[in-house]
């Protein structure tokens, strides 16, 4: 094991700090956390630096009992009053799954087998090598770790992209202005997105200019538009989770708390696609309004 950043002046986000602290008590390795933190974004130099800074000074948190009955009878009391679903403007959608931090919440019946089937057709011919953000300077680049093709829709382009952005209002509260173009993304055998988060963590440098059309990315929507044979699942490391894709589910996930402070454990990928391929749409939501630029990711 060799750290050799020892910096007592590196940033330190909160969230950052409680993600590292609760990862480091469930056993994960320095080097592991590093690993991750590199695979999300962040430079070998800036992971080692954080995860170093962890190490020296994150104190293990326990629950007491009396704390996890009350918590116990809190959910209870929430969930005898909480709906199974949620209708709007004609729409109904199950919710199957919810967790409250970070907020997890698995929609079915959120699109329609027609609608599924009518955004691959329209995307097929259309779609592009995948990129992400260069941590350094901001370009869109080709990443090993994104395997996947993609291209994108204009806000309103069709009547049933229309359809979809006011389901998005409608159903998750977020009006059309602060919703970043929907993206189509197709995965072949073999094809992941390694664990990464979806918000812009502002010590990283590339960052600046995402944040700058719109702030934040304060939550993600990803809609499964078919079922897949084997793998192409979603999965979220450090909570644990797998979501198998299903056409018409869309599982939805808030990148930050209510402060607005983003949340580690929101790490998340899609795992190979083992047989069959797999088809999703994304909905990206901002802070503020959304300002397209010239050029944007696939
Ligand atoms: O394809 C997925 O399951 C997946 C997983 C993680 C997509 C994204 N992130 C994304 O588009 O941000
Ligand atoms: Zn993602």
């Amino acid at each position: 094991m060799i750290i050799t950043a020892m910096n007592s002046n590196v940033h330190m986000d909160p969230a950052l700090t409680e993600w590292l602290t609760n990862e480091k008590n469930k056993g994960f390795g320095a080097r592991q956390l590093i690993e991750s933190m590199v695979k999300a974004g962040y430079t070998q130099h800036h992971a080692e630096a954080l995860v170093t800074q962890a190490y020296s000074t994150a104190e293990p948190q326990t629950a007491s009992a009396p704390v996890a009955a009350q918590a116990t009878d809190k959910v209870k009391q929430d969930q005898a009053a909480a709906p199974n679903a949620i209708d709007r403007n004609g729409h109904t959608a199950k919710l199957l799954f919810s967790m409250a931090q970070p907020r997890v919440t698995l929609l079915g019946d959120f699109l329609g087998i027609d609608e599924c089937e009518t955004l691959i057709t329209h995307s097929r011919s259309k779609i592009i090598q995948s990129t992400v953000v260069d941590p350094e300077t901001g370009n869109f680049v080709p990443d090993g770790r994104r395997t996947s093709q993609g291209t994108f829709f204009n806000i309103g382009e069709t009547p049933l992209i229309q359809a979809i952005e006011s389901r998005v209002e409608a159903l998750l509260g977020f009006s059309v202005a602060h919703q970043e173009p929907l993206q189509i993304l197709h995965y072949d055998i073999g094809g992941e997105y390694e664990p990464h988060f979806d918000f812009f963590d502002p010590a990283v440098p590339g960052n600046a200019m995402q944040l700058s059309r719109g702030g934040q990315r304060i939550a993600t929507l990803i809609m499964y538009l078919n079922d897949v044979t084997s793998g192409g699942a979603t999965i979220f490391p450090s909570l644990g989770l797998v979501v198998n894709p299903q056409r018409g589910n869309a599982i939805y996930f808030e990148n930050t708390d209510e402060a607005g402070k983003i949340l580690a454990s929101t790490l998340h990928g899609g795992t190979p696609v083992g047989a069959g391929e797999k088809w999703i749409a994304t909905k990206w939501i901002r802070e503020g309004a959304y300002v397209l630029g010239q050029l944007h990711e696939n």
